[in-house]
C-alpha cells in the first residue's frame, strides 16, 4: 500500500541519471561478460503513482535493441525506486557507434504532470571485452583472435582435425586446426567474423569446412593481403551452415588449410614448399 500523504494532484515519473549507473560484470568467459544497468526512477510529482513500465534499450529505441522491460509498483510522491537490467555484451559487439543506454518510462497509471521527461540516456563509455577480440588457443596452443562483425556469437571452440577420420579431400595442412563457431542470427540471417592469425597463412590457403561428412573449400571468405586475417560470411540455412536449415542458428566448423597438390604454382614465394606436418 502506498503511504504518501498527497491527495489529488498528479504523479510525474522521471529518470534520475545522477543515480543511474553501468557496471561490467567481469567473467572469465568473454562470451558471457555482462553489462549491469541500474537506473533510478523518481516521482517528482505531487501525487503517488501506481504502476508503470520501464523499458531499457541499447543504442536506440527499437524492438531489436530492447534489453528488457520491467513493470514497477507505485512510487510515493517525492520518493524513488531502483530498477536494474542485465545484458550479455557479446550481443552488442557489432554496434560500435551507438552505445548509450536509453531508459524509457511508459504506461504510468494516473496521468502525469509531465510526460516529456520520461526518457533518460545513460552515457556508456565502457569498453566491452569482446571489442578487443576474443582470444582462443588452438589445439596446438597457438593464439588466434576473433572479431564479431555481424550476428551473435554463442560459442567458439578449438577442434582437433585428427578427430575427423574422413580423409577424402581433407587438407594436408590445417595450421590452426578447426574452429567450431556457433552463431545466432535472425532466421535466414547472416553472421560475419574476422579471424586474426599470429603468422601469415600460405598463399594458396583456402577456408576449409567439414560438413555433411565432407571436406569442402568454402568460398565466402576474404583474406587480407598479408593473409593474417580471414573475414568469413555465413548464411543461416545456406552453404556454410552445418545444420542446413533456416533456424537462426549457424553452425560452422572450419579453418584455414592447404592441399599439397595445390602448392605447385607460378609463385615466387620459395617458402611455399613446406611439408605436411600431419
Ligand atoms: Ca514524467
Ligand atoms: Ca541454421
Amino acid at each position: 500500500m502506498l503511504q504518501g500523504s498527497a491527495t489529488g494532484g498528479s504523479p510525474d515519473l522521471t529518470v534520475n541519471l545522477t543515480n543511474s549507473s553501468l557496471v561490467l560484470i567481469d567473467n572469465q568467459d568473454i562470451l558471457y561478460e555482462k553489462l549491469s544497468i541500474s537506473t533510478q526512477i523518481d516521482n517528482i510529482g505531487d501525487n503517488d503513482s501506481y504502476s508503470a513500465d520501464i523499458y531499457c534499450y541499447f543504442g536506440s529505441m527499437s524492438q531489436e535493441n530492447l534489453i528488457g522491460k520491467k513493470m514497477i509498483a507505485g512510487i510515493e510522491a517525492g520518493k524513488s525506486t531502483q530498477v536494474s537490467f542485465e545484458i550479455e555484451t557479446a550481443k552488442f559487439a557489432n554496434r560500435p557507434d551507438d552505445r548509450n543506454i536509453i531508459i524509457r518510462i511508459d504506461n504510468v497509471i494516473l496521468s502525469e504532470l509531465n510526460s516529456d521527461n520520461n526518457i533518460g540516456i545513460i552515457n556508456n563509455e565502457l569498453a566491452f571485452q569482446i571489442d578487443k577480440g576474443i582470444s582462443l588457443s588452438t589445439i596446438d596452443g597457438k593464439s588466434i583472435k576473433i572479431f564479431l562483425l555481424q550476428g551473435q556469437l554463442k560459442s567458439f571452440n578449438a577442434i582437433d582435425p585428427t578427430s575427423i577420420t574422413n580423409t577424402q579431400n581433407r587438407p594436408d595442412n590445417l595450421p590452426y586446426g578447426l574452429l567450431d563457431t556457433r552463431f545466432e542470427t535472425s532466421v535466414g540471417g547472416t553472421a560475419e567474423v574476422r579471424v586474426q592469425f599470429p603468422e601469415p597463412l600460405s598463399s594458396n590457403v583456402k577456408w576449409y569446412k567439414y560438413m555433411n561428412d565432407q571436406w569442402i573449400a568454402y568460398s565466402d571468405v576474404v583474406f587480407n593481403e598479408q593473409r593474417t586475417e580471414a573475414t568469413i560470411t555465413l548464411h543461416d540455412g545456406e552453404e556454410g551452415d552445418d545444420d542446413g536449415i533456416r533456424n537462426g542458428i549457424i553452425v560452422d566448423p572450419a579453418g584455414p588449410g592447404t592441399l599439397n597438390t595445390e602448392e605447385v604454382k607460378d609463385d615466387d614465394d620459395d617458402h611455399m614448399c613446406f611439408i605436411s606436418i600431419l
